[in-house]
């Protein structure tokens, strides 16, 4: 997962400026499918062959991150198993 912050470019106020954001800590998430392969940890190895998955927790599944800091977010790239 990979998520960037809305920057301003000082030279033009029409351009928008993403930059990536420092790695934020995962704090709380829904329990994770059992078997120990699919721990929330997996979302921000870097690592396209490692998942999380909750247990049959479906559109309820959430992760809460604490970036240490207050940061507004543009884009948050998410990418599915089975892409
Ligand atoms: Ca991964």
């Amino acid at each position: 997962m990979a998520c960037v912050a809305l920057g301003v470019n000082a030279a033009s106020a029409s351009f928008t400026l993403l930059e990536p954001v420092p790695e934020p800590k995962i704090v709380k998430h829904s329990v994770a499918y059992p078997g120990g392969r699919y721990g929330a940890e997996n979302l921000l190895d870097g690592r396209s062959d490692t998942e999380y998955s909750s247990d049959s927790g479906g559109t309820n599944t959430y992760v809460e991150f604490d970036f240490g800091a207050e940061v507004n977010l543009a884009a948050v790239r998410h990418v599915d198993r089975n892409s």
